[in-house]
C-alpha cells in the first residue's frame, strides 16, 4: 500500500462514500491474481477454460444490456460548457458529481473495493503516466492486470506525486437509466458507474488514455490518439513505424498484426506490433515524432479473428486471456466467435449462457464480443514495445470505412492538409458502440467519441504540433480499405495486402516514388502499387484510385455542415483548407 497522502486521502473519501465492507490494494503479483480468479470462479463470475486447449483463460459474461460503450451517457464535464465543445456531452462538473455522489452512496455495502495503482506507458518512460482505479468488480481488476502496467513500481514511480488520474467504479445495479461515464479533465477525475462493458469502465483505456489524456496532452504539448503503432522491416533489416487511426471496429488490430504475403515473407518482410488501439506521440529529442503505446494488453473484437483473418490475434488469445460474450463449447470447454471456424458447436451457450442452436439463425457471440489479451502473447509484438522512448513515426494514416468516396490511399499536400483530411474522416458505424451500425457519420481523426476537450481547439493542436515538428513531422495519408463494387463485395483484398499500400507510403515519406496530383492529394500511379499474386488487375486498382469529383462535392458539403457545428473555434487553416479543396473540384 502507498504512502502517498494524497492517495490515501481520495481512497478513504470514496470508501466513506461507497461503504464497502473491506478495501483490497492490487499489487500485480500473480498470487493476489490467482486468489481473485479463484473467488470470481466460486461465485461465477469468470469461467475456466479448458486448461490444455486455453491455459489460464476465463469467459466472462457482461449483463445483457452493457455490452458497448454508450456514447450517449458519456459526458465530459469540464468547467465551461463551451470546452466541451459540440461533439461531447457535457455536464456541469457540480451537477455531476452531486447526481453521482447519489448513486454511489453505498453502492458497494457487502462488496470489496478493490485499489488498483497501474501505469499507462513504461514503468519511468518519459511518456508514463499513473492512475489509481477503485472498482468493485473483479472483471474489471483481472482486466487491468492484462491491460495495464500495476504494482509497486507504479506507486514508487508516483512517490509523493500528486500528479495522478483518480477513476472510481462502481458496478451499482447495471441500471441503463443511471448509468455514466464523466470525465472532469480539470480534475484528473473519471466517475464511472452502472456499467461493466470494458470500454466504460477499464479506466485506463478509452477513458484515461484518450479522453483525459488528449486534453493533458493538449496542455503539455503532446498528443493522445486512437492509433494502432506497427513497424515494417524490410529485407536489408531496416524497420520503418507508422501509425494509424481508423474508428473502432475497421480493423485496426488485424492492420497492427499483418501477416505480409507469401511474397513478401519470402523476401524477408515482416511486421511488428507495437500497439493496436492507442498510441501517444511526442516530440522527440531529435525533433522527430516519438510514439509509445500506453496499454499493456489488446482488448480486441473477437468476431471475425481466424487463422487467415489474424493468426497474430488469435495465438495472442490463446493463453491468460479473458473472453467476454463469446460462445462456450461445451464439448471441451473452450470458445467461438461467428468468423472463427467455418462450422459452429453443436453443442453450446450463446453469449448469453443459454443453450445455443447455431441453425436457429441466430448469432452465439456478441457482435462487440471481446477478448483481453496480453499483448507479450503476441508473435510479432515489436522489440520496441517496451522501449520507454517509444519509436519514430515516419507516416501517419487515417482511413475509414467507405464503401464508395475515400479512394484506396492518398496522401496529403503538406501538414496543414493533413490535418484537414483527419478532421472531415468520416466512417460507417460499427457495433462498437451502441446505436445503429452502417450510418456514415464524421469521425475526426477516429477521435469523435474520445476528444476531452473542444474539437476546434483539438484541430488548432494538431497545427501546432505540426509547427513544432517543421520539416520532420511524419507525412499524413489516408486510406480506404472497405471500397465495395456495384453488388456490395468489398474490391481490395485487405488484411496482408495492406501492407502493398504500407510499402508505397513509406515509398513517398522517402521521396522514392510519383504519384498524381488530385483536388484531394496525392494518389499513385496504379504501377506503383505492387499487384504481384494478387487477383486485382490494374484496371480494377485504377478504379480503386479513382477520384469521383461528384461525390467529393457532396463530401465537401458534408465537410462544410460538420465545420459549421465545430463553430468558431475551427482553425481558419481549416476553412482555408475547405475553400481549396471546393475550388480544386469546381
Ligand atoms: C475499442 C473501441 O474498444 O474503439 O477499441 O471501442
Ligand atoms: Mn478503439
Amino acid at each position: 500500500m502507498t504512502k502517498n497522502q494524497t492517495v490515501l486521502n481520495w481512497v478513504n473519501e470514496m470508501a466513506a462514500l461507497t461503504q464497502p465492507d473491506k478495501i483490497l490494494w492490487i499489487d500485480g503479483s500473480r498470487e493476489q491474481e490467482k486468489m481473485l480468479q479463484d473467488e470470481a470462479t466460486a461465485t461465477g463470475e469468470m469461467i475456466p477454460l479448458n486448461p490444455e486447449k486455453l491455459p489460464g483463460c476465463y469467459l466472462h459474461r457482461s449483463a445483457i444490456n452493457d455490452v458497448a460503450r454508450v456514447e450517449a451517457r458519456t459526458f465530459i464535464c469540464s468547467r465551461e460548457k463551451r470546452n466541451a465543445g459540440p461533439t461531447n456531452n457535457w455536464w456541469d462538473p457540480k451537477e455531476a458529481y452531486a447526481k453521482l455522489t447519489e448513486l454511489y452512496r453505498g453502492s458497494m455495502k457487502g462488496r470489496t473495493m478493490y485499489v488498483i495503482p497501474y501505469c499507462m506507458g513504461q514503468v519511468g518512460s518519459p511518456f508514463a503516466k499513473v492512475g489509481y482505479e477503485i472498482t468493485d468488480s473483479i472483471y474489471v481488476v483481472l482486466s487491468m492486470l492484462i491491460m495495464t502496467r500495476v504494482g509497486p513500481e507504479v506507486e514508487d514511480m508516483l512517490g509523493d506525486s500528486t500528479d495522478f488520474v483518480r477513476g472510481l467504479h462502481a458496478k451499482a445495479e447495471l441500471s441503463e437509466e443511471n448509468r455514466y461515464i464523466c470525465h472532469f479533465p480539470e480534475d484528473n477525475t473519471i466517475w464511472s458507474i452502472n456499467s461493466g462493458y470494458g470500454g466504460n469502465v477499464l479506466l485506463g483505456k478509452k477513458c484515461f488514455a484518450l479522453r483525459i489524456a488528449s486534453y493533458q496532452g493538449w496542455k503539455e504539448g503532446w498528443m493522445a490518439e486512437h492509433m494502432l503503432i506497427l513497424g515494417v522491416e524490410y529485407p536489408d533489416g531496416q524497420i520503418k513505424y507508422v501509425s494509424a487511426a481508423f474508428p473502432s471496429a475497421c480493423g485496426k488490430t488485424n492492420l497492427a498484426m499483418l501477416v505480409p504475403p507469401e511474397i513478401y515473407r519470402e523476401k524477408g518482410y515482416k511486421v511488428w506490433t507495437v500497439g493496436d488501439d492507442i498510441a501517444w506521440l511526442r516530440q522527440g529529442p531529435d525533433g522527430r515524432l516519438w510514439a509509445v503505446n500506453p496499454e499493456n494488453g489488446f482488448f480486441g473484437v473477437a468476431p471475425g479473428t481466424n487463422a487467415k483473418s489474424n493468426p497474430n490475434a488469435l495465438a495472442s488469445t490463446s493463453r491468460n486471456t479473458i473472453f467476454t460474450n463469446v460462445v462456450q463449447n461445451l464439448d471441451d470447454n473452450t470458445v467461438w466467435w461467428e468468423g472463427m471456424t467455418k462450422t459452429p458447436p453443436t453443442n453450446a451457450k450463446n453469449w448469453k449462457g443459454e443453450p445455443w442452436d447455431c441453425t436457429d439463425g441466430s448469432k452465439g457471440a456478441h457482435p462487440n464480443s471481446r477478448f483481453t489479451a496480453p499483448a507479450k502473447n503476441c508473435p510479432c509484438i515489436s522489440s520496441e514495445f517496451e522501449n520507454p522512448a517509444g519509436v519514430p513515426i515516419s507516416a501517419i494514416v487515417f482511413g475509414g470505412r467507405r464503401a464508395k468516396t475515400a479512394p484506396l490511399v492518398y496522401q496529403s499536400k503538406n501538414w496543414a492538409n493533413g490535418v484537414f483530411v483527419g478532421s472531415v474522416m468520416a466512417s460507417e458505424t460499427t457495433a462498437a458502440a451502441t446505436g445503429a451500425v452502417g450510418v456514415v457519420r464524421r469521425d475526426p481523426m477516429a477521435m469523435l467519441p474520445f476528444i476531452g476537450y473542444h474539437v476546434g481547439d483539438y484541430f488548432q493542436h494538431w497545427l501546432d504540433m505540426g509547427e513544432k515538428l517543421g520539416d520532420k513531422a511524419p507525412k499524413i495519408f489516408n486510406v480506404n480499405w472497405f471500397r465495395t463494387d456495384d453488388e456490395g463485395h468489398f474490391i481490395w483484398p485487405g488484411f496482408g495486402d495492406n501492407l502493398r499500400v504500407l510499402l508505397w507510403i513509406l515509398a513517398r515519406c522517402e521521396g522514392k516514388v510519383d504519384a498524381r496530383e488530385t483536388a484531394i492529394g496525392y494518389v499513385p500511379y496504379a504501377k506503383d502499387i505492387d499487384l504481384d499474386g494478387i487477383d486485382v488487375d490494374e484496371e480494377t486498382l485504377e478504379g480503386l484510385l479513382n477520384v469521383d469529383r461528384d461525390l467529393w462535392k457532396t463530401e465537401a458539403e458534408g465537410i462544410e455542415e460538420f465545420y459549421a457545428k465545430v463553430g468558431d473555434p475551427l482553425p481558419k487553416v481549416l476553412r482555408a483548407q475547405l475553400d481549396s479543396l471546393k475550388a480544386a473540384l469546381a
